[in-house]
């Protein structure tokens, strides 16, 4: 797609709610976006390249780091303007969403909240600056949604810890330089360990052949015999809880991040709908296209109401894991529907790379996968509301 004219809905004024920072910094990504992400992305997409050119620009914007104190070379934004920065990525691609939520939310995020002095300045401000991205290994082949039971696993020799396993399904693994793995010790109990790129017997195989996030680099992270200095211990948190932390950072961050695609769907079935006629009339004009278009405008009003107050209770650090569960489910569904409806919209156009539909519907299928299942998450609603475990 060389040219991008998307205009963003906001069919309830939500711009209302927002501060100025907060429209400067959404304003700013989305620009970049149409300059920089938009006339190259499907081609990425179509070649399954990730656009490492895009890095220094992510870091620009204040991708990398959005609410990480600036000491730390953050951009030290609130949690609404990190919202906001992840919806204009995503609206470009959820690839590019992607490596921005793994390098803020789980890479920089628990370097920042379990990391030391020595480990923050070390690792923070590189991967602020886009100069170093990062990895978070925590799914293994044989344990997606139940982390509790990976069996990567690391020993205490002395002067370093021995790390062996695998890990799977990692975004940016083939080119991080760095990876927060999370990897049991000997009685079992869940640290965060950050391994680099050069340390011998780990190695990162790409997965290859995705109909899926294609722009986005996914891999493994293999440790055969690692070692790993002991100052690359996380020390300040451990235990499941710990990874999941992250993870509801980005999660929240997908929450934003599907309004994006969704509203990108929406722009461009509703343009193509007053364009192309069928039996002398824009095919807006018939009934069942409005209802279409018009079911999408609301879920995506719903949904940007729902993440505008889920903003703020984080700002105020109040938002529970099982709001931002609620938030994530909620919108990643709604894309992916909004996306197959609106590809119905343009017909066979809609299969065609020279629109983004098609590309957003594919990627979706990941979004709705990782950080949690669709049905992972309805399962953390079910025991937030009923206190009755389905897990165990
Ligand atoms: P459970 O016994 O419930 O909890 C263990 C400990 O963790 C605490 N906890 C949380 N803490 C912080 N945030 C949360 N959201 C938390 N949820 C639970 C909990 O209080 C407990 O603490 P403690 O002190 O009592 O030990 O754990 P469980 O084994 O029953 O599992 C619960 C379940 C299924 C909800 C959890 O395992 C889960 O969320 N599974 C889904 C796995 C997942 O989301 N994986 C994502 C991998 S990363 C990824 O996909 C990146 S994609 C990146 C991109 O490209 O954008
Ligand atoms: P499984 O856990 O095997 O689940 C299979 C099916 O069973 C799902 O439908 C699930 O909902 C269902 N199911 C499982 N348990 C239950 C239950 N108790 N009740 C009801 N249904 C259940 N992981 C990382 O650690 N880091 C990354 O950077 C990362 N990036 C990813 C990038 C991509 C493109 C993809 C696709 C995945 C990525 N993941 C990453 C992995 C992702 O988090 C997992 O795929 C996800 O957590 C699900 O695990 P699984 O694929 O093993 O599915």
């Amino acid at each position: 797609m060389q040219q991008d004219p998307f205009e963003a809905p906001d069919y309830y004024h939500l711009d209302a709610l927002l501060t100025d920072e907060h429209k400067l910094v959404r304003d700013a990504a989305r620009h970049w976006v149409k300059r920089h992400v938009s006339p190259i992305i499907e081609s990425c997409a179509q070649n399954a390249e990730f656009p490492k050119q895009l890095i220094g620009g992510l870091a620009h914007i204040g991708a990398f780091g959005a609410y990480i104190p600036t000491t730390y070379g953050g951009a030290g934004l609130d949690q609404i303007s990190y919202g906001l920065i992840m919806q204009e990525l995503e609206r470009g691609d959820s690839g590019i969403r992607s490596t921005a939520s793994v390098q803020s939310s789980l890479v920089m995020y628990p370097i920042w909240k379990y990391g030391n002095a020595e480990q923050r300045q070390k690792y923070l401000p590189k991967l602020a600056s886009g100069e170093w991205l990062g990895a978070f290994g925590l799914t293994e082949p044989d344990h997606g949604s139940n982390p509790n039971g990976m069996t990567t696993h690391y020993k205490d020799m002395g002067d370093h810890y021995l790390l062996n396993g695998a890990k799977m399904w990692i975004s940016n693994a083939p080119f991080a330089q760095i990876a927060v793995v999370w990897a049991k010790n000997e009685a079992g109990r869940i640290h965060g360990l950050i391994v680099e790129r050069g340390m011998e017997g780990f190695s990162t195989p790409e997965t290859h052949h995705k109909w899926s996030l294609r722009a986005s680099a996914t891999g493994e992270l293999i440790f055969d015999n690692v070692k790993v200095p002991k100052a690359n211990l996380l020390p300040n948190k451990s235990g499941l809880g710990a990874p999941l932390q992250c993870l509801d950072s980005a999660r929240y961050g997908i929450a934003w991040g599907a309004i994006g695609a969704a509203m990108d769907c929406y722009d461009t079935a509703l343009r193509y709908s007053k364009e192309r006629l069928q039996f002398g009339k824009p095919i807006g004009q018939f009934q069942l296209q409005q209802k279409k278009l018009a079911e999408m405008i609301t879920e995506i009003t719903k949904a940007q109401l729902l993440t505008w107050r889920l903003g703020t209770l984080k700002n105020e650090n109040k938002a529970t894991s099982a709001q931002i569960s609620m938030a994530k489910r909620n919108n990643v569904a709604m894309a992916l529907n909004i996306a197959r409806e609106a590809r119905q919209i343009l017909g066979a156009m809609g299969i065609s790379g020279a629109y983004s539909i098609m590309r957003h519907a594919m990627n979706l299928e990941s979004v709705i996968t990782y950080e949690g299942t669709h049905d992972i998450h309805l399962l953390i609603t079910g025991l937030d509301i009923t206190g009755l475990n389905a897990f165990k």
